[in-house]
C-alpha cells in the first residue's frame, strides 16, 4: 500500500472509531440533546395535509403546531408525487395528549414530554404526550428538528424512525439577557430573539430595559421617566411591552421574563444621570454634580420605585423581578451634605442605625432591602446581583434568587446559605465577551463545587448575558448565536448526556446553527465568533 493508501486507511479507521465511540448520539441531530433518545433506521414522509389532534383544545397549542409546521416547510414547495410512496411510510399527523392541562405558564411549569414517531405499518400518527401545554411546546420543537425538506423526495421527511424521545430539562431557569438601555432594540428584533430562544429551549428572557444610558420604557405612574430615551421613537409603550409579553407567553412557552430596573434605579454603579436627564424628576438624584445612585435619603425615590413596580406588575405578570444591585458606587451619598446628614429619616423608618447614622454600606443595604420589600408587596419574588449577597446575604429576603456574574464561584456559598442561585459567570457566559469561544460556553457547569443534593436543587439554572454596549439590532443575532446554544444544552441536557469534551458536539452544533440560518436567524458560523486566536 502506498503512502496515500495507508494514510487514507488510517483516516477511515479514525472516522469509524469516532462514530463507534460517540455511539448513537453521533447520528442524532437534535439540539439540545434530549434526556433519552432511541431510534431506528426507516424513512417516513409527512402527508401534504399533515395535521394535529389533541384531547385538549388550546389556541396556544394550535398556533404552536402551525408555527412548527411552517418552520419545517421553510417555504419549500411540496410537489412530491404522493401516490408513488408506500402508504405505510406516510405520516398523517401528530396526536397530542395533555394530561394536566391547567398548568399556568410560570416559572417552574412542567416542561417534560414524550414524543413517539412510529415505525411504518404501525399507526400513521406520531404521538406527543406532556403534562402541560408548555411541555408539548418543547416536544414540538424537538419534532421540528426531526423533520426536514428532502430535495430528492420533494417532501417533508423524517429519518431513523421509529423514534422514542423522553425528555425534560435539567434546570428550570434557562435565560438570556438582552439590554435595551445601551442600544435600543426595535420590537420586531426582540420578538425574533424570543423566537430563536425557543428553538434552543431557552425559557427566560431577561429584559434589561433601562440603565444609565437610556430609559426607553413608558411608566404611566411617572410619565416623564421615558424622556430619558435616546429619542422619541426609541421607546416602548405599555402596549409594546404587553405585546412582547404576549408574543413571549402565548407563542413560545418562554416562562418568565424579567425586567430589571437595575442601574436605573441606581442601585448600581455609574447610573442614571443621563437616563434621567431632562426627565423632570431632579429630586431623584443626590445633586446636580453628583447624580447617581438615586438619593437614598429621599422618600420620593422609594415612591418612584413603588410606582414603577406597580406599573410593572400590570404588564409583567411573572414570578420574578430583577432588582439589580451590581457595581454600586455610593460616594455621592457621602459627598452630598443633605444625604450625609440625614439620619432622622432613617430612624423614622425604623432602620437600625448607629448613633451617628449609617455608613455608605449600611445605606446601600437599606436601599436594596427597601426595594426588595416594595417588590414583595407587589407579589414579586426577587433576583439581585451577587454583590448584595456578598455584602449582606443574611439580610436578604428568603425570596431572593442571587444572580452570579463575578468569577468567585459564589453559587456554592449562596446555596449553602439556603438561597437560590442563577449562574452567569462573566468569564464563561457573557456574550459581549467576543473572545469567549462556544466551547467555554458549553463547558461552564453551574453545579461546580456544589455536591450536596439539596443544595444542587437551589441552583435553579443560568443565564447568558448579551450586554448592549456594543451590539444593536444589526448584529445581535450573530453575537448571541451559536454560543448561546452551547449554554442552552448545558442547561437542558442531563449531566451524564453532556459531552465531556465540547469537541464531540461540534458537528451537531454546526447542524443546529444551519437550522437557525434556515429559519432566518443570522447565527454566526460555529468556527466564527469567539474562535481561538491563531497559534504562533
Ligand atoms: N451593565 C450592568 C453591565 C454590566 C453589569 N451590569 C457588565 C459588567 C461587566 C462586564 C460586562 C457587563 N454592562 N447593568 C454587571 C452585572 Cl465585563
Amino acid at each position: 500500500m502506498g503512502k496515500m493508501g495507508s494514510e487514507m486507511l488510517i483516516y477511515v479507521l479514525l472516522l469509524m472509531a469516532g462514530v463507534l465511540a460517540s455511539g448513537q448520539s453521533s447520528q442524532v441531530k437534535i439540539w439540545p440533546m434530549p434526556a433519552s433518545v432511541s431510534y431506528g433506521h426507516t424513512h417516513l414522509y409527512l402527508t401534504n395535509d399533515f395535521g394535529f389532534s389533541s384531547n385538549y383544545g388550546s389556541e396556544i397549542l394550535k398556533d404552536a403546531f402551525d408555527r412548527m409546521l411552517a418552520l419545517i416547510k421553510l417555504d419549500h414547495i411540496i410537489d412530491a408525487n404522493f401516490s408513488a410512496f408506500n402508504s405505510s411510510s406516510l405520516l398523517q399527523g401528530l396526536h397530542i395528549v395533555i394530561s394536566s392541562p391547567n398548568g399556568q405558564l410560570q416559572y417552574g411549569v412542567d416542561e417534560s414530554y414524550k414524543l413517539i414517531v412510529p415505525s411504518p405499518k404501525n399507526p400513521a400518527y406520531a404521538h406527543l404526550e406532556a403534562k402541560t401545554v408548555y411541555g408539548a411546546l418543547q416536544g414540538l420543537q424537538t419534532f421540528s428538528q426531526l423533520c426536514y425538506f428532502s430535495v430528492t423526495s420533494r417532501v417533508l421527511q423524517i429519518d431513523m424512525s421509529p423514534w422514542t424521545i423522553i425528555d425534560q430539562p435539567r434546570f428550570s431557569y434557562r435565560g438570556l439577557l438582552i439590554d435595551t438601555s445601551r442600544h435600543y432594540l426595535p420590537v420586531p428584533v426582540i420578538k425574533k430573539v424570543i423566537d430563536s430562544m425557543s428553538y434552543a429551549k431557552l425559557n427566560v428572557m431577561h429584559w434589561h430595559i433601562v440603565d444609565t444610558q437610556s430609559f426607553p420604557l413608558d411608566i404611566p405612574s411617572y410619565p416623564k421617566l421615558w424622556d430619558g430615551a435616546y429619542s422619541p421613537s426609541e421607546r416602548y409603550t405599555v402596549a409594546d411591552a404587553a405585546d412582547i409579553v404576549r408574543h413571549d407567553m402565548l407563542s413560545h412557552g418562554i416562562i418568565c421574563f424579567l425586567h430589571s430596573y437595575s442601574r436605573f434605579l441606581l442601585l448600581s454603579g455609574n447610573c442614571s444621570y443621563s437616563s434621567l436627564k431632562g426627565t423632570g424628576y431632579p429630586s431623584l438624584w443626590p445633586s446636580k454634580d453628583c447624580q447617581q445612585p438615586l438619593d437614598v435619603s429621599s422618600e420620593f425615590t422609594f415612591k418612584v420605585i413603588d410606582g414603577i413596580l406597580s406599573d410593572f406588575s400590570k404588564i409583567f405578570n411573572f414570578k420574578f423581578v430583577h432588582l439589580g444591585g451590581d457595581e454600586v458606587n455610593t460616594s455621592c451619598w457621602t459627598t452630598t451634605p443633605r444625604i450625609r446628614n440625614c439620619t432622622y429619616y432613617f430612624l423614622a423608618t425604623g432602620f437600625r442605625l448607629k448613633k451617628r447614622g449609617m455608613n455608605e454600606s449600611q445605606a446601600y443595604q437599606y436601599f436594596v432591602l427597601r426595594a426588595q420589600n416594595i417588590a414583595l408587596s407587589h407579589g414579586y419574588e426577587i433576583i439581585n446581583w451577587e454583590e448584595t449577597f456578598n455584602d449582606f446575604g443574611n439580610k436578604l429576603s428568603r425570596k431572593t434568587v442571587v444572580h452570579n456574574w463575578l468569577g468567585g464561584g459564589v453559587a456554592q456559598r449562596v446555596v449553602a446559605s439556603g438561597l437560590r442561585c442563577i449562574v452567569s459567570n462573566q468569564d464563561k457566559w457573557y456574550l459581549d465577551h467576543l473572545d469567549t469561544p462556544w466551547q467555554e460556553f458549553y463547558a461552564n457547569e453551574p453545579l461546580t463545587n456544589v455536591t450536596n443534593l439539596k443544595q444542587q436543587k437551589l441552583v435553579i439554572g443560568g443565564e447568558v448575558c448579551m450586554w448592549g454596549e456594543a451590539v444593536d439590532g444589526s448584529d445581535i443575532e450573530q453575537t448571541i448565536w451559536p454560543r448561546a446554544a452551547a449554554a442552552a444544552e448545558r442547561l437542558w441536557t442531563p449531566f451524564d448526556k453532556l459531552a465531556k469534551n465540547p469537541r464531540d458536539v461540534t458537528g451537531r452544533l454546526a447542524h443546529f446553527r444551519c437550522l437557525l440560518n434556515q429559519r432566518g436567524v443570522a447565527a454566526a458560523p460555529v468556527a466564527g465568533l469567539g474562535r481561538a486566536a491563531p497559534e504562533g
